[in-house]
């Protein structure tokens, strides 16, 4: 399939995604061509705030929810600047959780979906350096495990403190709530959902229609 096409595919099934994920209010859902291979991976932005536990914690109980693949997600893992751009726009850089952490190991960063390390030590100034070449997008003093508000450090990945542009932090995560990106990764070759989630999507349109029929 040509790049274009492949677009309006994209541009078709994402407006039909928000007009029904934002009924709730608190989430977008998207696609973007991040997963192995260029493939197609389902990323939620979820506005309600939670710690980086219980936020992590629910992306695993919920399943993509556009292409009905029944693929269970994860806080978001970035392996490149194109995803990284893409998280910094849907996410509105206010400040979102992503699936970095070194909670296991002090300055072993891993991706929470698969436990890949990718990062080595503080930040590049203290002589941390990328691990195997992996993508990464630290602010330049970060991470640096900073104390001063508990003895634990800072353990959990954070992306646009302060409105930034894209750089990640390492934040303390257990007692602060913020908005997060789930990562689906369905890895499709075809933005099309699959025919039983095309009716739901359909069906919940005809209701929110009706609805929006009987207020005028
Ligand atoms: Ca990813
Ligand atoms: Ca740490
Ligand atoms: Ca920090």
């Amino acid at each position: 399939m040509s790049r274009v096409r492949h677009g309006i595919a994209l541009c078709v099934v994402v407006a039909a995604a928000c007009f029904i994920a934002t009924a709730p209010a608190e989430a977008g859902v998207y696609v973007g061509p991040y997963g192995a291979g260029g493939t197609l991976n389902v990323y939620e932005t979820v506005d309600t705030p939670a710690t980086w536990a219980d936020a992590q914690a629910i992306a695993q109980s919920r399943t993509d929810p556009l292409f009905g693949t029944g693929v269970t997600g994860n806080l978001v893992a970035i392996n490149s600047q194109a995803e990284n751009d893409f998280i910094h726009s849907i996410s509105g850089g206010e400040g979102t959780w992503i699936g970095a952490t070194d909670e296991t190991v002090e300055g072993e960063w891993r991706w929470v979906n698969d436990g890949t390390q990718f990062w080595q030590g503080g930040s590049a100034a203290e002589g941390g350096y990328p691990v195997a070449g992996s993508y990464v997008n630290w602010q330049p003093d970060e991470p640096n495990d900073l104390a001063q508000y508990g003895p634990a450090g800072e353990d959990y990945g954070f992306m646009d403190y302060g409105g930034d542009i894209g750089w990640w932090f390492d934040f303390w995560g257990d007692t602060e709530p913020w908005p997060y990106v789930i990562e689906y990764e369905t890895e499709r070759d075809t933005a099309i959902p699959e025919p039983a989630t095309l009716s739901l999507l359909g069906f919940a349109a005809v209701v929110l229609l009706r609805r929006r029929g009987t207020k005028r």
